[in-house]
């Protein structure tokens, strides 16, 4: 039977997930700040271009900015931005009056969503037109430091307000707790493959979306690799 999705907020994150059944996100980090810009752009557009059914949205960060600057960022918006969720990550953990400009420049720019951080406090004081996210348990092994703050941070979430939060992927226990303790929020979940969690498996633990760079930015035949991931979700999501 068709899982129906609980949390229909962000809206558009939401709709364009149901009209493509997909809950992957793909995150944009080709990266070498030493190539020519516009060949690196070029790769970004045509891998959009290709993988345009499979995924639901598009993860930016450091890596790509710093190759290709924001003016190419802005470029990749301005083409992509009806198709896909956009979501800026760069992970935020400033005081409030800053994070207000940068999200209003994000904005201004064409995302959809930003990531941050909780730890600094103050997310509930920042004034928003866009979508944020916030780390609560970060994917990789050394992030005892999350580990041990996950349930001060799920409160931090709940009462910043944000419409979602970032669990690796690779933290399936963690991603349940958060499903119980913020039934509401949308989960995002980074760590697939690359960093050893397996495709789908964190949409079992109660995950919303899966984000993934490496298994397809770098794979020979990155629309195979991405359709293996989104088979496995349908699996879990139309069992
Ligand atoms: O905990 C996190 N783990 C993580 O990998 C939080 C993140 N935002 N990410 C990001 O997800 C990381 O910066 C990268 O852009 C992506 C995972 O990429 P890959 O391991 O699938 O290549």
């Amino acid at each position: 039977m068709a899982q129906v999705p609980r949390r229909k907020a962000p809206e558009k994150l939401w709709r364009v997930s149901e009209d493509r059944r997909s809950r992957l996100i793909l995150a944009l980090d080709l990266h070498d700040s030493l190539a020519e810009k516009n060949l690196l752009l070029r790769r970004c557009m045509d891998l959009l271009d290709g993988l345009r059914d499979l995924i639901v949205g598009v993860k930016i960060g450091l890596p790509l900015s710093l190759s290709i600057d924001f003016d190419g960022i802005s470029e990749i918006l301005n083409r992509f931005r009806e198709e896909f969720y956009m979501i800026a990550d760069f992970k935020l953990s400033d005081i409030p009056e800053i994070i207000q400009v940068v999200l209003e420049d994000f904005k201004r720019m064409g995302f959809d969503a930003a990531i941050a951080h909780l730890f600094q406090g103050g997310l509930s004081e920042v004034k928003r037109g866009i979508d944020l996210f916030g780390v609560v348990a970060m994917s990789h092994s050394q992030a005892w430091l999350f580990q041990k703050s996950f349930h001060r941070l799920l409160r931090e979430a709940k009462a910043a307000g944000v419409e979602g939060v970032v669990v690796g992927a690779t933290r399936g226990d963690l991603i349940s707790e958060a499903r119980n303790i913020l039934p509401g929020k949308v989960i995002l979940s980074p760590g697939v493959i690359t960093q050893g969690a397996r495709p789908a498996h964190a949409l079992r633990m109660g995950g919303d979306f899966e984000i993934v760079g490496r298994a397809i930015t770098v794979a020979e035949k990155p629309f195979e690799a991405a359709r293996m991931i989104v088979e496995a979700e349908r699996n879990v999501l139309y069992e």
